[in-house]
């Protein structure tokens, strides 16, 4: 056994979030904890999406300190590793599940759950959980809010990053992404360098949400000039239906009346991060675009992944629990309207909540920096799955 090779597995549900958590995961078990990380994922051209310094059709290949393997049912391992991180359940190719088995000293052995807000998670973060037919454990990990759980990802010296980031924006420039962090193909900020402008910046990366269209009527409507940034192939319904289906390319913008709305091709995950950074409101979806949002610390709205039996419904009610706690009147109420309207099926009460919503972004925008500090006193996720290795060595 390699005394500091972790495995992380990773396969593809659907969208970016499980390979994006993946991969965020393991560069910074590489980068700041000196292991030697190889992620096993089915999907490599999902992640190439994200991260177009990778070949998608490569079986192995090594990019910013991570070695990247296909993770197909051949996949076995010819070394065990210390350390094995079981992404979403994902479950491990027979092979190595039955070398693991016939180990004297398999591996530890961390099944990554989902992040959720619900108390619940708290009891069982950290249970051991005994395979029935082999001798072998995993130690369920969830990532969370609290002292209790296995935390969230974040990578050392972040929130220095985007404070000098933005100072050197707010310095130089407005507040907008640089052309070179468009990603690929273009779409960068139309503004010339140093132009300062009124209106709002957003950014908008949801689901299909039929809240969309009157939302784009409101703001073009409105009486302040909103700047939104779309990544490529989100909304595009909406955006038919709203456009009569002249829908803009990635890298093309189009105006109407104080909204101008910006096609935007996808970049690696910091220059996504950049983006929510120096954006005035946010709209995330999934999970790991959530948690930035909340890094970015400014105004944000979360639509939560759909799943069946409504179950998205109790993970957004348990996250503005906690959110909003210590949050004062009259944000509160403006957040918890405008949230519920966009994640609500028909979308219709949507447009109406927005004015009282964009009125307390002052508020919301101290919020945010307050929460995103106080989470920043719990151990980063990363950091726990070590100290948990190292306590049971
Ligand atoms: O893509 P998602 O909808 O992923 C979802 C969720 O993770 C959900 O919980 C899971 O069940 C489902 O996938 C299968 O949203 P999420 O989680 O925000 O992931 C998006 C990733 O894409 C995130 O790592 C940020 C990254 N990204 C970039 O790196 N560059 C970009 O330009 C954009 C738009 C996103």
């Amino acid at each position: 056994m390699n005394g500091r090779r972790w495995d992380v597995f990773c396969r593809v549900v659907d969208n970016y979030g499980d390979a994006g958590v993946a991969w965020r995961l393991a560069r910074q078990l590489a980068a700041e904890h000196a292991l030697d990380v190889t992620l096993w994922l089915d999907r490599v051209a999902t992640l190439a999406r994200i991260e177009p310094g990778l070949d998608p059709l490569a079986r192995v290949q090594r990019h910013r300190g991570v070695t990247l393997r296909l993770l197909d049912e051949s996949a076995g391992a010819d070394d065990l590793p210390e350390v094995v991180v079981e992404g979403f359940g994902c479950g491990l190719p027979e092979r190595y599940l039955e070398k693991m088995a016939a180990s004297a000293g398999p591996p530890l052995w961390f099944n990554l759950e989902y992040l959720s807000a619900e108390p619940w998670v708290d009891a069982v973060h950290g249970l051991a959980s005994p395979l029935p037919r082999r001798s072998l454990t995993r130690y369920f990990w969830f990532p969370g809010f609290t002292c209790h759980t296995g935390g969230l990802i974040r990578e050392a010296g972040l929130f220095e990053a985007r404070d000098g980031y933005l100072n050197e924006a707010s310095a130089a420039r407005p507040r907008r992404e640089p052309v070179h962090d468009a990603g690929a193909g273009g779409g960068g900020s139309p503004d010339a360098p140093g132009e300062r402008r009124d209106g709002l910046d957003l950014v908008l990366f949801c689901y299909p949400n039929r809240a969309l269209p009157a939302l784009f009527e409101a703001w073009s409507e409105g009486d302040e000039a909103i700047r939104c940034t779309l990544p490529e192939g989100v909304a595009t319904a909406a955006l038919d239906t709203w456009l009569h289906g002249d829908v803009p390319h990635a890298g093309q913008s189009v105006t109407h009346g104080r909204l101008a709305l910006r096609i935007r091709p996808f970049s690696t995950q910091e220059a996504f991060d950049r983006l929510l950074w120096a954006s005035d409101l946010n709209f995330v979806r999934g999970e790991d675009s959530f948690v930035r949002a909340q890094w970015a610390a400014r105004p944000f709205v979360w639509q939560p992944y759909p799943q069946d039996e409504q179950a998205h419904v109790l993970k957004l009610e348990a996250f503005v629990d906690r959110y909003t706690a210590g949050l004062p009147e009259p944000a509160l109420s403006a957040l918890r309207v405008f949230w519920g309207a966009f994640n609500a099926e028909d979308g219709t009460a949507t447009a109406a909540a927005w004015p009282a919503f964009r009125a307390v972004f002052g508020p919301l925008g101290r919020h945010g920096r307050a929460w995103a500090d106080r989470l920043a006193e719990l151990p980063d996720l990363a950091a726990g799955l070590v100290e948990f290795w190292h306590s049971r060595l």
